[in-house]
C-alpha cells in the first residue's frame, strides 16, 4: 500500500465524503463520518487483498479454512488503520478537520456474531493469520441479527434484537458470482448411468442459494490481506416460484437470520442443524471449487487445503466432503475417506456434557438423507475395524451413532487427523478423562494448542498509553514479536517506569470512570481497586462466588464503620443465555446488590458495584486496560482456557484465580508471587467428586461468615429480590452447591484480604503489574497460530507434485 501523509489524507477524506453523501462532512452524523472513512480505508487495502488471493493461487500455496459458527471481530476501523500503518496519520488528519477518531470510530456497529470466548478466539486467529503472513481464511455465517442486545430493566436481563446491519456494512463485499447451492431434504437413490455404472442421485431436494459476503482481514503492516467469508441464505434467483408461500420464503431467510444466543447449552433444534449444514456445505463447496482450479489429482487436496473445525458446530464438513468426493467427483469410499481425514482437524472447547452436540438420527435423516447415510457408514466401518482391536465395550463407547442420536464430537475425532484442547490442563483432561477411549485408539491425533489473544487489539488499540510506554522502554520489536515484551522485566526496579505504569493505569481508569458516570450515573473513584470479572454468565464460572465476597465485605464494613481498607469497585460484564434461568437470576442478584451498595452512604464509597449493560468486544476494550484485578474463579477443571485472563494480564491486572484453564500457564510464567491462587485444584475436585462426600449444608452451618452472607439472600436484607434470593440460596445449601463455592469460600476471601494489603504498597503493586505485562508475550495469538500452522495444518511443508 502506498503511504499517505496527513494533508493527502485530509483531501482524500473530504473527497470521499463528498462522493458518498454529496454534502459536507462537518454536518454529518458520526455514522456517516465513519462510513466515508471506512470506504476510504477499503480503497487502500483492496489491491493488496486481490494480490494476496492471486498470489496464494499462483503459488498453489496450501491454505487453511477456519470453519466457525461464530466470529466476534469487534469494530474494525482502528484495527484496519493500525494494520495499514496509518492510525497516527488518520488521527492527526481527522483532528485537523475538527473530528475525533474515537468519535468517528464509535459510529461503527460492533458485529456480535458470536457468544463469547469461542467466537472471539476465531477473530483473534483471523488477525494473527494475516499478521503472520499465513494463508488462512475464515468461513462462517452472516447472521442478520447479532447476539441480542442486553438491557437491564429492574435489574432483570431483557434481550432486544441487535440489527447490526441497519446502517449497512462498509467492510463486506457481496460476491454473487461465488454463490453455491445447498440442498436439503428429498430422497436418495442409486441409479445406473449410460454405461451402467451405479450413481447416487438426489430427488425432490429443496435448493437454497448460499451467497458469500467477504471481509478483508488485513495483516499487520505486511501487505497480507486474507479473507473472511460469511454466507447468507437466499432463494435462488429465478426460482422464487418454488417457494410460493410466505412461510416457505421465510424458511429460507431464517437460516441465516439469527445466532443462537446460547453457549455451553446444547439443544437439538432443527434450525440450528440447518445452519450448521448450510455453512459447512457452502464452505466445503467453495474450497473444492478452488482446488479444482489448481488442476491437480484429488490425492493432493490435503496438500493444498486444510479445513479446521472450531468446536463440533461445523462437523458436517466431514460427511459433506465425503459426499462431494464420492457422489460428484466419483472417488471411491477409501480414497475419499483418506483425503477427508487428512484435510480436517478439530478443536474441542469444552468438557461440559451439556454443551456436547448430539443430533437425532430421525431429524438428520429428514433434513439431510445422503449425509446421514454417509455418517452411518462411517460409523459402521469404525465399529467393524476397531472392535477386533479394542474389544466391544471400548469400541461401542466411541460409536458415532447411539441411542438414536449422532454424537458430533465422536464424528469429529474419527473423521479428522487432529484434535486439540485449548490449554494444557484442558488437553490433559480430554486425554485422561473425557476422551480417554479415543486417546487409546488414536494417541497421535491428540495435541494441545493453548489459546492466545491478538496484542494488536488488546494492547495497541485498547491501551495506547501502555503501548507508548513499551515503545519508549523496550523499543517496538514487541509489536511483531510479542515475546520481546519480556524485556520490560529489566525495568522492574526502575521507579520512574513503575510510576508511569501507575499513571497509565490511572488514565485508563479515569476513562472508564467517565463512561460509568455518563452512561450509568454511578460515580467511581479512579484510585479504588478496579476488580473485574467479564465473561458469559455461567454457574461454573462462579460469578456468584464473587458476589458472596462482596456481601462478606459489605458486612465487614457495616460492622467496622470507618475501617481503613482500600476502596474497591467490582466490575461485571456478562450476558446470560435467554433460556438459562439460574444465570439470569444471578444477573438480577448482582444488580440488586449494586443498587443496595451504591446507594448506601454509610459505606463511605469503600465498595461500589458496576454491572455494565450489553458487554461485548467494544466494552472489553474500555474495561480491560482499566483493571487492577482479574477474576478467573471458575471451578478447577471446568474452564477450558479462558482468554480474558490473558488480555487482563497483558494490561497489567493481577489475577485472582483457581488453577484452571490457561490460568495455570499464566501462573507458570508470572510466578506465584505475582498472582493470587486460591481454592481446590482439579485433582482435589476430582477426589471430592469421587468420594461423594461433599455436604454444603454442613459448611453453611459451621462457617459463621458463610452463614451470614447466605442468610442475606433470604432474610430480606437485599431490596428488590423476589424468588432469586431463595432459589440461589437453595442451589448452594439445599442442592449441595454443584460448583463447590462454599468449599472455596474461605480461601477466596483470604486471597482478597491479601490483595487489600498489597494494593496499599503502590510500588510493589506496580512492579507486579509490570511483571504481569512482561510475562504476557507467550499468550500472543501469533504464536498459537504459528503452532497450528506448523503442527496441525502443515502450511509451510506441503507435498508438491514433484516430491512424489
Ligand atoms: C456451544 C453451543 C452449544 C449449542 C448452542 C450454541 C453453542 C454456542 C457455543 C458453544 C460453545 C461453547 C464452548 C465455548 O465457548 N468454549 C470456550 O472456548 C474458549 C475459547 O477456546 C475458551 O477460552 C473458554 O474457556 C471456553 O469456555
Amino acid at each position: 500500500m502506498q503511504k499517505m501523509d496527513v494533508s493527502q489524507f485530509k483531501d482524500r477524506y473530504k473527497k470521499k465524503f463528498q462522493e458518498r453523501f454529496a454534502f459536507n462532512y462537518e454536518n454529518a452524523t458520526k455514522q456517516e463520518q465513519f462510513v466515508a472513512l471506512g470506504h476510504l480505508v477499503k480503497d487502500l487495502y483492496s489491491s493488496d487483498w486481490k494480490e494476496t488471493v492471486d498470489t496464494y493461487q499462483e503459488n498453489k500455496q496450501k491454505q487453511v479454512y477456519y470453519f466457525s459458527m461464530e466470529f466476534l471481530p469487534g469494530r474494525m476501523l482502528k484495527s484496519n488503520l493500525l494494520n495499514l500503518g496509518i492510525l497516527d496519520v488518520v488521527q492527526e488528519g481527522l483532528a485537523e478537520l475538527g473530528l475525533d477518531l474515537d468519535e468517528v470510530a464509535s459510529g461503527e456497529m460492533d458485529p456480535a456474531l458470536g457468544n463469547g470466548g469461542l467466537g472471539r478466539l476465531a477473530s483473534c486467529f483471523m488477525d494473527s493469520l494475516a499478521s503472520t503472513g499465513l494463508p488462512g481464511n475464515g468461513n462462517g455465517i452472516r447472521y442478520r441479527y447479532g447476539l441480542f442486545k442486553q438491557k437491564f430493566i429492574d435489574g432483570h436481563q431483557i434481550e432486544l434484537p441487535e440489527n447490526w446491519l441497519r446502517n449497512g456494512n462498509v467492510w463486506e463485499v457481496r460476491r454473487e458470482n461465488k454463490a453455491v447451492t445447498v440442498r436439503f431434504g428429498g430422497q436418495v437413490s442409486l441409479e445406473p448411468d449410460n454405461e451402467g455404472n451405479m450413481h447416487v442421485t438426489y430427488h425432490n431436494t429443496q435448493n437454497i442459494l448460499a451467497v458469500p459476503y467477504d471481509t478483508a482481514m488485513v495483516g499487520y503492516q505486511n501487505g497480507t490481506v486474507n479473507n473472511l467469508r460469511l454466507w447468507s441464505a437466499e432463494i435462488p434467483y429465478g426460482e422464487e416460484y418454488l417457494f410460493p408461500t410466505e412461510e416457505e420464503r421465510n424458511g429460507v431467510k431464517q437460516i441465516t437470520e439469527y445466532l443462537y444466543p446460547d453457549d455451553s447449552n446444547y439443544e437439538g433444534l432443527l434450525l440450528r442443524l440447518k445452519q450448521e449444514y448450510f455453512f459447512s456445505s457452502a464452505g466445503v463447496q467453495s474450497v473444492v471449487r478452488y482446488f479444482k482450479q489448481l488442476n491437480l489429482d484429488w490425492s493432493y487436496l490435503p496438500d493444498k487445503i486444510a479445513i479446521h473445525i472450531n468446536d463440533t458446530h461445523p462437523t458436517l464438513a466431514i460427511p459433506e466432503l465425503m459426499r462431494i468426493l464420492m457422489d460428484e467427483e466419483g472417488l471411491s469410499w477409501e480414497q475419499a475417506w483418506e483425503i477427508t481425514k487428512k484435510t480436517i482437524s478439530y478443536t474441542n472447547h469444552t468438557i461440559l456434557q451439556e454443551a456436547m452436540e448430539r443430533w437425532s438420527i430421525d431429524m438428520m435423516n429428514l433434513l439431510l438423507p445422503r449425509i446421514t447415510q454417509i455418517i452411518m457408514e462411517i460409523n459402521r466401518r469404525h465399529i467393524e475395524k476397531k472392535t477386533p482391536l479394542y474389544g466391544e465395550d471400548l469400541t461401542n463407547r466411541t460409536a458415532i451413532v447411539a441411542n438414536g442420536e449422532i454424537k458430533m464430537a465422536n464424528l469429529a475425532i474419527i473423521g479428522s487427523h487432529s484434535i486439540n484442547g485449548v490449554a494444557k490442563l484442558h488437553t490433559n483432561i480430554l486425554i485422561n478423562h473425557t476422551l480417554h477411549d479415543f486417546y487409546l485408539m488414536y494417541p497421535n491425533k491428540f495435541n494441545n494448542k493453548t489459546n492466545g489473544v491478538t496484542m494488536r487489539r488488546w494492547l495497541q488499540i485498547s491501551n495506547p498509553g501502555l503501548t507508548d510506554l513499551l515503545d519508549e522502554t523496550i523499543g517496538t520489536e514487541w509489536k511483531t514479536n510479542a515475546n520481546d515484551i519480556i524485556l520490560l522485566k529489566a525495568y522492574a526496579e526502575d521507579k520512574e517506569v513503575l510510576a508511569r505504569i501507575d499513571a497509565v493505569k490511572l488514565e485508563n481508569k479515569k476513562r472508564f470512570a467517565k463512561y460509568v458516570s455518563e452512561e450509568m450515573d454511578i460515580e467511581i473513584d479512579p484510585n479504588a481497586i478496579f476488580d473485574v470479572q467479564i465473561k458469559r454468565l455461567h454457574a461454573y464460572k462462579r460469578q456468584l462466588l464473587n458476589v458472596l465476597h462482596i456481601l462478606d465485605r459489605y458486612q465487614y464494613i457495616k460492622d467496622n464503620p470507618g475501617v481503613d481498607i482500600p476502596k474497591r469497585v467490582f466490575i461485571f460484564g456478562a450476558k446470560a443465555a435467554p433460556s438459562y434461568h439460574y444465570a439470569k437470576q444471578i444477573i438480577k442478584l448482582i444488580n440488586a446488590i449494586a443498587e443496595m451498595i451504591n446507594n448506601d452512604s454509610s459505606l463511605n464509597d469503600l465498595i461500589k458495584v458496576v454491572f455494565v449493560e450489553n458487554y461485548g468486544v467494544s466494552l472489553a476494550e474500555l474495561i480491560i486496560p482499566a483493571a487492577d484485578v482479574s477474576e478467573q474463579i471458575s471451578l478447577a477443571g471446568k474452564e477450558a482456557s479462558g482468554t480474558s485472563n490473558m488480555k487482563l494480564m497483558a494490561n497489567g491486572a493481577l489475577t485472582i484465580a483457581t488453577m484452571d484453564g490457561a490460568t495455570v500457564e499464566i501462573y507458570d510464567y508470572v510466578g506465584e508471587e505475582n498472582i493470587y491462587i486460591f481454592g481446590m485444584s482439579n485433582e482435589e475436585v476430582q477426589k471430592l467428586n469421587a468420594a461423594n462426600s461433599y455436604n454444603s449444608r454442613e459448611i453453611y452451618e459451621k462457617n459463621p461468615a458463610v452463614k451470614r452472607v447466605l442468610n442475606m439472600l433470604i432474610d430480606g436484607s437485599i431490596p428488590g429480590l423476589e424468588d432469586e434470593g431463595q432459589d440461589i440460596f437453595d442451589s448452594l445449601v439445599k442442592y449441595n452447591d454443584e460448583y463447590y463455592l462454599l468449599k472455596d469460600f474461605d480461601s477466596y476471601i483470604n486471597a482478597h484480604k491479601q490483595i487489600d494489603k498489597d494494593f496499599r504498597n503502590r510500588e510493589t503493586w506496580n512492579r507486579r503489574a509490570l511483571l504481569n505485562i512482561a510475562s504476557s508475550g507467550p499468550f500472543s495469538a501469533d504464536y498459537t497460530i504459528e503452532r497450528y500452522a506448523d503442527e496441525i495444518w502443515k502450511l509451510g511443508a506441503q507435498r508438491e507434485p514433484e516430491d512424489l
